[in-house]
């Protein structure tokens, strides 16, 4: 894919009319062009091709994220493509497929779609670098398991950090985690109002790397709620999760997918660390923004 334009105000009023009204969504992009309006792939050597023909996607074409054979470690040296503009409160949602692995021995392959905002001044005054990010991500050694993260701080310097995070067995419909966090690794009890929902259904044979589902999140000032559309159209909601508000980002944001190589993000129970000696791919059949 090329960079496309900058987003021109007229051409995203346009979009805005007749997108839903109901949802008030933004523009979606279905990744069916030769060009996005809206994203760019940050440069890296990996590729990011559009209009890859995909059986299961809605409109038979999808954007495929490449992590080449024996990548570098870290998002830099993976592949990732991220919204021109930033954005803020509304409602994220991807169709995807993420990364599989199958095949290759326990290879660390991260795949990510999330808000990431480079501001990272300490506009909240609590002494550690905010980090405005609302995550979701896959261990592709692990593709039952889907892992939710919302940020305000991080310091690389220190490791502290501010996120609450939760962790679902999709395929088995168990909620492994909810956690508050200061530095990587604690687990702080939440609240009621952090918990809910505290059950969700199990989905038969869920493997995020080899099933197209619809991902996202409704971000507010108070409210991150993550779900998940199931095979029958349902709306699943994975977590609603209500305050403190100073757990919840507020800078602007640009929204990226992402697929990269981590040597230290173990799955749950087993270690995951090798380098991929394939290719790997991320498959994206359209990505709606607010
Ligand atoms: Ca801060
Ligand atoms: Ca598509």
């Amino acid at each position: 894919m090329r960079i496309g334009p900058p987003l021109a105000v007229a051409c995203s009023v346009v979009l805005l009319a007749t997108a839903s009204p109901a949802l008030a969504a933004g523009p979606r992009e279905n990744w069916a062009g030769a060009t996005s309006q809206y994203f760019q792939k940050v440069p890296s050597a990996n590729e990011f091709t559009t209009r890859v023909p995909s059986s299961g996607s809605d409109d038979g074409f999808t954007g495929r994220l490449r992590l080449k054979a024996r990548p570098g470690v870290g998002p830099d040296a993976g592949i990732q493509i991220a919204t021109t503009a930033s954005r803020q409160y509304g409602e994220y949602g991807t169709r995807m497929k993420a990364a599989n692995c199958a095949g290759q021995d326990r290879v660390g392959v991260i795949t990510g779609a999330f808000t990431y905002s480079g501001d990272h001044s300490d506009s909240n005054g609590n002494g550690v670098p905010d980090n405005g990010e609302i995550d979701i991500e896959w261990l592709c050694a692990q593709p039952e398991v889907i892992y939710l993260t919302v940020w305000t701080d991080y310091s690389d310097a220190t490791g502290s950090l501010r996120k609450v995070s939760r962790v679902i067995d999709l395929r088995a419909g168990r909620i492994l985690s909810t956690c508050f966090s200061t530095y990587f690794g604690e687990c702080v009890p939440v609240s009621a109002a952090e918990n809910a929902p505290t059950s969700v259904p199990a989905i038969s044979g869920y493997d995020s790397g080899t099933e197209f589902f619809e991902y996202g999140f409704n971000w507010t000032p108070s409210v991150v709620t993550y779900y998940l559309v199931n095979r029958g159209g349902q709306r699943v909601t994975l977590w609603d999760y209500r305050g403190p508000a100073q757990r919840i980002p507020t800078k602007p944001a640009p929204f990226l997918q992402n697929v990269w190589h981590s040597n230290n993000w173990d799955p749950i129970g087993f270690e995951a660390r090798n380098q991929p000696t394939a290719d790997v791919d991320s498959f994206v059949d359209w990505t709606q923004l607010p």
